[in-house]
């Protein structure tokens, strides 16, 4: 699969038409590549999200990108992994939809090139070998599904992440 390349990078350095940022339902902030991401972006990009006003855990939200590289932020909530037996399907299933809502919310604003990190697999954590295989299958169904989509761009933090999503490509 062509269209999905896998790189070490941190994502505000990425020239892409979007990134996608892994936020909270406030929108308002955080740690790990949230506030790497507003740090990059500048108070713009805060001002733009206070007015949204918020976003349910697995839908997205677009803003501008302001002072980084890319046109477009997507802001999406992932799943907080609990590890409780019997939730395990609602998060996948969360986690599945952050990456279907963002996918077709850039797509709708003319976004064709897109980079993703990996979503919940930091403060959330979410197991990063299960988080992968979801991501990668998301990814190419909605690839197949948008041949005009030209590129996916998984961009992984640390080696571990890395070769997750390595494995999961193959
Ligand atoms: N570029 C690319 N990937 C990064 C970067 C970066 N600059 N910084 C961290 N990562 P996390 P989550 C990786 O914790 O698990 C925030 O506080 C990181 O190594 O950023 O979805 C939000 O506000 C990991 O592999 O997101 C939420 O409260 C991946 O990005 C909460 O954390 C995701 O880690 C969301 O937690």
């Amino acid at each position: 699969m062509g269209k999905i390349s896998l790189i070490k990078e941190d994502i505000t350095k990425v020239h892409a038409d979007a990134i996608v940022n892994a936020a909270n339902s406030t929108l308002l902030g955080g740690g790990g590549v949230d506030g790497a991401i507003h740090r990059a972006a500048g108070p713009g990009l805060l001002r733009e999200c206070k007015r949204i006003g918020g976003c349910p855990t697995s839908e997205a939200r677009i803003t501008g990108g302001y002072n980084l590289p890319a046109k477009f932020v997507i802001h999406t909530v992932g799943p907080a992994w609990r590890g409780r037996a019997g939730d395990e399907d609602r998060e996948d299933a969360l986690l599945a939809g952050c990456y279907r809502n963002s996918l077709a919310l850039a797509y709708e604003n003319g976004v064709r090139t897109i980079a993703f990190p990996s979503i919940s697999t930091g403060a959330y954590r979410f197991p990063v070998e299960r988080a992968s295989k979801i991501a990668v299958k998301e990814i190419r169904e909605f690839l197949e599904a948008h041949p005009k989509m030209e590129k996916v761009i998984i961009v992984c933090f640390g080696d571990e992440v890395f070769r997750a999503y390595e494995e999961a490509l193959k």
